[in-house]
């Protein structure tokens, strides 16, 4: 299968996949998010796969989010459109009977930190910067973060990153449970191997076994807290500060936000 955006190679029963938009910092387009359903699926459903690792291309980014410059254009209807398509690329990730281990090898934010959440697992650099900055654009995270983050860390510390959208250092991440690990940047790749052969050596249907009854335990209000997720993601697209910020981002300005009611 040829991709634009993606490369996905499988050695010794583990597959990579990369997002491969360094240029833009992996930042998720349309093209990417599609690309990424399709390699999700060939790997999931791949017999010689038993783990899968995702990262990004290049040293800067694991995902820098949904890709701002195209998503700045989008009117309420295809917001929702567009998130209930990334949700459903992210719920696939978790869904996927193999476990998915997120190498974050550097900025991971917005829709980027959201991919991470729904891996099963995360390890990070040590210069890896995490967190949620849509409300500096006007909007709010609408690939699932409200849920899976609050999930992991608990409320309290999730509504703290999501209001602030202050970044979150690999340590922190660390100490609050935000990812499993934090590595040397020269040692992330041989890190997440050594965890992924160790993953590798048990018996693979008990590990989809084990994967789907921990995934059971938030279910239940899972789906009903993404469906209002996108609903209210998709009501930012009509407001006068989702244009402001999305604007302030490509101009490098800062953004004079005026409130729901503000403007259009
Ligand atoms: N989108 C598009 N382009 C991006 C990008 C992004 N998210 N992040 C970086 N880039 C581009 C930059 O514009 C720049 O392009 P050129 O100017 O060279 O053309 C290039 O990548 C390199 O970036 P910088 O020059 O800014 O690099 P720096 O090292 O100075 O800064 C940075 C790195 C990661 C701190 C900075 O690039 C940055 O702040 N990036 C934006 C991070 C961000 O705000 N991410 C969250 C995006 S919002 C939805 C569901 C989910 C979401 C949205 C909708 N629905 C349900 C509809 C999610 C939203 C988000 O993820």
């Amino acid at each position: 299968m040829d991709f634009k955006n993606i490369e996905i190679s499988i050695e010794n029963k583990i597959a990579y996949l990369i997002i491969s938009r360094p240029k833009a910092l992996n930042a998720l387009n349309k093209e990417t998010i599609l690309e990424l359903k399709k390699a999700v699926k060939i790997l999931c459903e791949d017999r010689k796969v038993r783990v899968i690792i995702l990262r990004g291309k290049g040293e800067k980014a694991f995902v820098a989010g949904a890709d701002i410059k195209e998503m700045k254009e989008l009117d309420q209807k295809e917001a929702k459109q567009f998130s209930l398509m990334g949700q459903r690329v992210f719920q696939k990730i978790e869904d996927c009977k193999k476990p998915v281990i997120a190498a974050i090898n550097g900025h991971a934010l917005g829709g980027g930190m959201e991919l991470a959440l729904a891996c099963d697992l995360r390890i990070a650099s040590e210069d890896a910067k995490l967190g949620h900055p849509e409300v500096g654009l006007g909007i709010i995270p609408g690939f699932g973060a409200t849920q899976r983050l609050s999930s992991l860390i608990g409320k309290g510390l999730a509504k703290e990153y999501i209001y602030t959208g202050r970044s979150i250092s690999a340590k922190k991440a660390n100490i609050i449970g935000l990812i499993n690990q934090v590595t040397k940047k020269d040692e992330l790749m041989d890190k997440v191997k050594e965890l992924a052969k160790e993953i590798v050596k048990n018996s693979p249907s008990s590990i989809t076994k084990a994967k789907a009854a921990i995934n059971l335990f938030d279910q239940s209000f899972l789906k009903e807290g993404l469906e209002k997720e996108a609903e209210l993601f998709a009501s930012c697209f009509k407001t006068y500060d989702q244009k402001e910020g999305m604007k302030s981002f490509i101009k490098k300005e800062k953004p004079q936000f005026k409130g729901e009611q503000g403007g259009k």
